[in-house]
């Protein structure tokens, strides 16, 4: 342990002390509940990008894995060597420090970045993921011990926390490489009762191996941990990173013209808690990571106590204060799982608050929301001149084409043009519940995608757009308190933030910046381009670019999309 970090922990614990004898004597300020930084500035660094030569001021960048290829099973197999391991990274420069990752690495690179180990497949040409667990002992996030484990009731607290179960998300993968939750193992190789590696392809304790043949359509999927009891706290930790997965027709598209390019911008969308300088007097029971490190809630506070008492800080409903009361309720652990997590600071790719310059011209961006809880209503708006950081609330910006979601290709694109903000229900005058149905602009539950172009034909060099999200959180029925942008009230006395100062985090509504630069546009007209993109999807998802979607039951004249 270093002096500083000694020195860190001493002051933390008077700091607590303080904090606790504050809260005893009812001045209300200390809870189990934390708000990151409140003077993080925002789109002061740029979006981190695919690969070292798109990295950001501060060398932020996504990572490529290392493809090798060989012969598998008699066919050319790309093979990934990755480990998972912990690091740290500076995030943003008004962050008081590095933020502790676990996370997926190159073994070949060893390139320790937040969201590393991006994976570009081919369909048709199998994919073999190895991947080494190299996880300290000791979790950097709150582990409730009492969550359900294993058989016979075993809970978390009977194993290891460095537990790793690597799924891919979207992928179509034979059950013995589909990382569930019981297909976990250990750096030493202890392992879950259904874990297995490859057929034919078998490794050293400690490394898993998985097959995901690719045999679908162009999409981008994500690898994530799927480790039984502590998923949650492994992919907000970071064991994550993009799986993308092209094809011939989408490369026939990009030749054609009417894609921009194969891969596009990825836009990660998370978001995250950072643990502030003063965490102490925010979150006394706080014991995890340093300032600028990730938090997370550990304690469940209850809506109601046992006593009948409201707890004006409660966030959760507890079983035995529900009306009606639910039976067989065990006591509060110490630490807890709560039901859901939201945070108060927007990290895309791994940038707080980023921006990022285009042309004027289509660009591709490939959205993936990878945050646990948080849905995002997406509208791009222009970024308010006098108010820079600001967004133009209810001015459309440029129209965002949909050409595809989590499935690969649609059938025809769907145009979000920034006209249709969330639609409020009336019966709650408190404005935080969304109408479920619609109509919406573009919407991101937890793990959807969306592949977006973006026309910015015709946009004066200079201009700039922010990515604005105002989804409820939770969605539809949302909560206040989860929600953060510039001038919000004072929720500290409700277990809430302060308000959030012009120009700087926590903020959940404006999410990236967009500058347009010089040059030349698209020769092609977006409604010529949009005319012909239409009938090659159609053309291509009647010619099944898309197996297995096209008829009920399979059978011919009962088609699943009769507007085609
Ligand atoms: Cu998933």
């Amino acid at each position: 342990m270093s002096n500083n970090r000694r020195d860190f922990l001493k002051k933390a614990a008077l700091a607590g002390a303080g904090a606790a004898l504050y809260h005893t004597a009812g001045k209300g300020r200390a809870w189990a509940f934390a708000q990151s930084p409140t003077r993080i500035r925002k789109f002061v660094t740029s979006l981190p990008g695919l690969g070292p030569s798109a990295q950001n001021e501060i060398g932020q960048y996504l990572p490529l894995a290392t493809k090798h290829t060989i012969n598998f099973a008699g066919r050319p197999t790309d093979l990934y060597n990755v480990a998972v391991t912990q690091f740290s990274e500076w995030m943003h420069p008004d962050l008081p420090g590095k933020t502790n990752f676990f996370g997926y690495t190159d073994v070949s690179t060893f390139d320790q970045k937040y969201l590393a180990g991006a994976i570009v497949a081919k369909r048709g040409t199998p994919v073999l993921l190895a991947v080494t667990n190299q996880l300290p002992e000791r979790h950097i996030l709150p582990v409730d011990p009492t969550m359900m484990a294993g058989e016979n009731g075993l809970t978390v607290g009977d194993f290891p926390t460095n537990r790793i179960a690597t799924h891919l998300h979207g992928g179509a993968t034979p059950w013995f490489s589909d990382g569930t939750p019981f297909q976990w193992f250990t750096p030493s190789g202890r392992h879950g009762a259904s874990f297995m590696n490859v057929p034919g392809f078998p490794a050293l304790p400690g490394t898993g191996t998985y097959y995901y043949p690719n045999d679908q359509s162009a999409r981008l999927a994500w690898y994530h941990d799927h480790a039984i009891g502590i998923t949650r706290l492994n992919a907000y930790a970071g064991i994550a990173s993009a799986y993308i997965i092209t094809d011939d027709f989408e490369g026939a598209l990009v030749n054609a013209g009417l894609l921009p390019d194969l891969i596009g911008i990825p836009l990660i969308i998370q978001d995250k808690g950072f643990v502030p300088k003063h965490i102490f007097e925010l979150d006394p029971s706080w014991r995890w990571g340093d300032p600028g490190d990730l938090w997370y809630p550990h304690k469940y506070e209850v809506t109601t106590f046992r006593d009948g008492a409201e707890n004006p800080r409660g966030r959760w409903d507890w079983g035995p204060t529900v009306d009606p009361p639910s039976s067989g309720t065990m006591p509060l652990p110490r630490t807890s799982v709560i039901p859901e997590a939201f945070f108060d600071t927007i990290v895309i790719n791994g940038g707080l608050y980023p921006k990022v310059s285009v042309a004027p011209k289509r660009v591709r961006f490939r959205l993936l929301n990878g945050s646990q809880a948080r849905f995002y209503h997406l509208n791009l708006y222009p970024e308010a001149v006098a108010n820079p950081g600001e967004a133009r609330v209810g001015t459309p910006g440029p129209v965002m084409y949909q050409v595809g979601s989590e499935g690969g290709f649609l059938p025809v694109v769907a145009i979000h043009d920034n006209a249709t903000p969330i639609p409020l229900d009336p019966s709650d005058p408190s404005d935080n519940t969304a109408v479920a149905d619609g109509p919406f602009n573009l919407l991101l539950a937890p793990a959807e995608r969306a592949d977006v172009v973006i026309d910015f034909n015709g946009v004066p060099a200079g201009s700039s757009f922010i990515l604005y999200n105002d989804a409820p959180a939770p969605f539809p029925g949302g909560e206040a308190v989860n929600e953060y942008f510039t001038g919000d009230p004072d929720q500290q006395q409700s277990g809430g933030a302060p308000t959030t100062a012009f120009g700087h985090g926590p903020n959940t509504r404006t999410l990236l910046k967009i500058v347009v630069g010089a040059g030349n546009g698209d020769s092609v007209p977006t409604h010529t381009w949009l005319a012909h993109l239409n009938t090659q999807l159609r053309t291509g998802f009647l010619n099944g670019s898309q197996p297995g979607l096209l008829f009920h039951d399979g059978d011919p004249s009962s088609p699943a999309f009769p507007f085609l």
